[in-house]
């Protein structure tokens, strides 16, 4: 029998990576989006209302099972932000560290420096079903860059328990981030909806 198709509703070839390392040992087949000529429009209000928008598009326009991945970085000191917005803060990935630590630096002790990464799922058959499934991942806001692996946010957070940043220990992130915390949800999930996908 053919395998199952699940296509990755997202343009972050970042993301793109680490999903299919994660969801690859299933024997679903994996397809990337076409290239789309312009942006869909993220207006929910949380990371799972945006996850749902990118993965129900997908799922649509080409009559396939869809999976969005909808994240960001929360931040305690700064009243959760840059949170659903964490992809446009300052600019591109560079810019959005520099603004994040800019802002931060009037504080100088770690427990200040409190945030977490979040990451939604969501999961659009073409059924017409959604399904979402969400995972946290707590950690602190570095004093300054470090790491030059990952990206996003990977050079400036540091897990809980690691004096050290996403960008300096990927093969740790790979096993305890927000995304491998929700893409271990969405395999459960995918396997007890396997007739619908
Ligand atoms: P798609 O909407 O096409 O999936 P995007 O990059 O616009 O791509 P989001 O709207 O979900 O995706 O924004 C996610 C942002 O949050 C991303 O650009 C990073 O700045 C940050 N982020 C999410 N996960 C991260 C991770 O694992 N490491 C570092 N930064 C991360």
């Amino acid at each position: 029998m053919e395998s199952k198709k699940i296509l990755l509703a997202t343009k972050n070839r970042h993301k793109i990576e680490e999903l299919k390392a994660l969801l690859s040992p299933f024997g679903w087949k994996i397809v990337d989006a076409p290239s789309l000529p312009y942006e869909i429009e993220e207006n929910g209000k949380t990371f799972c209302e945006n996850a749902i928008i990118k993965a129900r598009f997908y799922a649509e326009e080409y009559d396939i099972t869809a999976l969005s991945d909808d994240s960001g970085l929360v931040v305690d000191a700064l009243g959760g932000r840059p949170g659903i917005l964490s992809s446009r803060y300052g600019g591109d990935d560079k810019e959005n560290r520099k603004k994040l630590l800019e802002e931060m630096k009037h504080l100088r002790n770690l427990n200040e420096r409190k945030a977490h990464f979040v990451c939604c799922i969501a999961i659009a058959t073409r059924k017409g079903k959604t399904y979402t499934v969400e995972g946290t991942c707590d950690g602190y806001i570095a004093f300054e860059e470090r790491g030059n692996r990952g990206f996003g946010y990977d050079p400036v957070f540091m897990p809980e328990g690691w004096n050290k940043t996403f960008a300096e220990i990927p093969e740790i992130k790979e096993k305890i981030s927000h995304r491998a915390k929700a893409v271990k949800k969405a395999i459960n999930l995918l396997k007890r909806i396997e007739d619908e996908i």
